[in-house]
Parts: structure tokens; C-alpha cells; sequence
């Protein structure tokens, strides 16, 4: 059955005529329709086990989930391992909640879970191969977590013009929209490596700091782009979507120094791991001081990102 069609604003549509408001997840995109309850997007967590467990205690997500009405949903944005001390903990709490409640949680993929060797420093392969009684259970264990990193959602696209993405836009013309996308690995892959960049006027360029030789040029080449405000509006446009949440970076790391430093708050950068929990690697560093995540309603009608009534802070 094909669930897609170009926008969110003609799936919503198709939903209202045929009175069927269901979530699907399709081609590496999931679709979350606009209902009553509340949507939190989780930004990096980097083997935080700590900050999980406290974004699910502070949402009442299993107090929703066990005694309310189900009404919540939770999208983890990526890049759950490497890094932090609690990888192997982290992906079991997370897969133990998606199995549970398959419909109200949404693991989506990102660069630190893909294949082995392309993100620096690595530790989850060892982690989990060695992490085991035997090395050979650790290599099979190890082999189904590739196999469930290549399951994982790269969009989320909500009825309320909420649009969840790793790292941002693709550099591929996409003139279908959400059909264009629809299994399209090429542009996922560039969405979960795009930086937004306040220097650029128009388009996207290559992104040189992603890679060893520092080129633009090349990093373009090898589809990890920066994107401006207009690209980010275009992109957005196509879909039928308003605003954008992404992770990737911490947060004041942004070119710009701010989780958004474009002229209108389209877009939001969420870093959750940072000063606040004893596992986070960036919190030992100094790096992100403000962890946080974000929520919306999901019958909320959004036209820009309100920091003061989207965005939470994790610890405070
Ligand atoms: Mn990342």
C-alpha cells in the first residue's frame, strides 16, 4: 500500500476523507498525525544512560503509556552510542521501549548508527563484541545491531508541520516531496551528516570540517553539506512542513554559536547529553551546559519554534 503522497498537508487531507488516523512508517520516513497528545524529540545521547532515564521520567511517558490514554510519543533522534560510558544500557532501554510500545516510540538512524568506521571515536562495535560471555555471542549480538540500525527511520514528518530529521536537508532536488524521499538513501545519508550554516546566503555547500583533508569541495562530493536559511525553507516547502528539529551537534557548537542561528526560529538544534549527568561525555569536557529536548503538541498549529514553550531543559 503506498501511504505517501507529496506533502504532509495532502496526507493530512487523505486522512480526513478516509477517517483513518494512523501513524505509519514507511521507506525510512514515519508520518505521526495531528491528534491530541504531546510529541518530545530527543536530540544526541552518546551512551547517557542517566539523561534517557530522566526525559522519560520528567514526560510521564510510562505513566502516559501504562495508565493514561497513550497519548505520547517519543522520537530519539539518533546517535545513542559512542562516546559516553552507558552505550550497551542505552540500547537496551531503548529497544526495550520500542518493543513495547511500538506505536508511541520512534528510534531514528543517524551517522553513529550506521556501518562501522565512518564516525570518530567508535567504541560501540568493540563495546557490544566483547561485551558478552563469549566472543562469538558478542559477534552475533554485534551483527543484529546492524541489522536494526538499517531498520531505523530517517524522517519523521508530523500532521502539525513538525519535521524531525538527524542532521537537517538533503543536497537531491526532491520535486515530489515526501515521495521523492521515500526511500531515497542517498539524501538520508546527507540529512543525517547536514550542518545549517547561517554564512551561506542561498543553496548548500560542502561542509570541510567533516572531513580529514578540510575541503569543501571533496566533503560536497561526499554528500556531508551545510545548508542555509533559504534551502532549509525550500526543503521545508516541499513537504508541507513548518519548523525543523535536528541534533547532531551541541548546541552552542552551531555555526552561529546558538542552537539556531537563522533569522526566524524554523529550526532548532537538540543536544541532550551535557553538564547535568555523570555519564555525559560533553559534560566532562565543558561542552553542552544546557542539555535539552523538545515538545509540542501534536494538535498544536505551528508556525515557528518558541524556545520558551518548546524546548526543556533535561536537568532544570
Ligand atoms: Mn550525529
Amino acid at each position: 500500500m503506498e501511504n505517501y503522497r507529496a506533502t504532509i498537508k495532502e496526507i493530512n487531507e487523505e486522512q480526513e476523507k478516509t477517517r483513518n488516523f494512523e501513524m505509519f512508517n514507511d521507506g525510512g520516513i514515519v508520518y505521526i498525525p495531528k491528534k491530541t497528545g504531546a510529541i518530545t524529540v530527543v536530540g544526541d545521547i552518546h551512551g547517557d544512560s542517566l539523561t534517557v532515564e530522566q526525559i522519560i521520567n520528567k514526560t510521564g511517558f510510562i505513566e502516559n503509556m501504562e495508565e493514561g490514554d497513550r497519548s505520547q510519543i517519543l522520537v530519539f533522534m539518533g546517535d545513542y552510542v559512542d562516546r559516553g560510558p552507558a552505550e550497551k544500557r542505552v540500547m537496551e532501554i531503548l529497544l526495550e521501549l520500542k518493543k513495547r510500545y511500538p506505536k508511541n516510540v520512534f528510534l531514528m538512524g543517524a551517522d553513529h548508527v550506521t556501518t562501522e568506521g565512518k564516525v570518530n571515536p567508535q567504541s560501540f562495535p568493540q563495546t557490544i563484541k566483547s561485551g558478552y560471555d563469549t566472543e562469538e555471542h558478542g559477534i552475533k549480538i554485534f551483527g543484529k545491531y546492524v541489522k536494526i540500525f538499517g531498520l531505523m527511520p530517517s524522517l519523521v514528518v508530523c500532521g502539525n508541520g513538525l519535521v524531525i530529521s538527524h542532521g537537517g536537508i538533503c543536497a537531491e532536488t526532491i520535486p515530489q516531496g515526501l515521495l521523492s524521499l521515500r526511500r531515497n538513501f542517498r539524501a538520508f545519508y546527507q540529512m543525517q551528516w547536514a550542518d545549517p550554516d547561517p554564512g551561506l546566503t542561498q543553496g548548500i555547500g560542502g561542509n570541510g570540517d567533516r572531513i580529514e583533508s578540510g575541503s569543501d569541495e571533496e566533503a560536497l562530493n561526499a554528500g556531508l553539506i551545510l545548508y542555509s536559511e533559504e534551502a532549509l525553507r525550500s526543503f521545508l516547502g516541499k513537504i508541507g512542513g513548518k519548523v525543523m528539529i535536528r541534533g547532531h551537534q551541541v548546541s552552542s557548537e552551531v555555526r552561529g554559536g546558538k542552537p539556531n542561528s537563522f533569522s526566524t526560529n524554523i529550526l532548532w538544534t537538540i543536544h541532550s547529553t551535557g553538564k547535568g549527568s555523570s555519564e555525559s561525555y560533553y559534560g566532562k569536557m565543558g561542552r553542552e551546559k544546557d542539555p535539552c529536548f523538545a515538545q509540542f503538541g501534536m494538535d498544536e498549529s505551528i508556525t515557528e519554534i518558541d524556545p520558551n514553550k518548546h524546548i526543556k531543559k533535561v536537568w532544570l
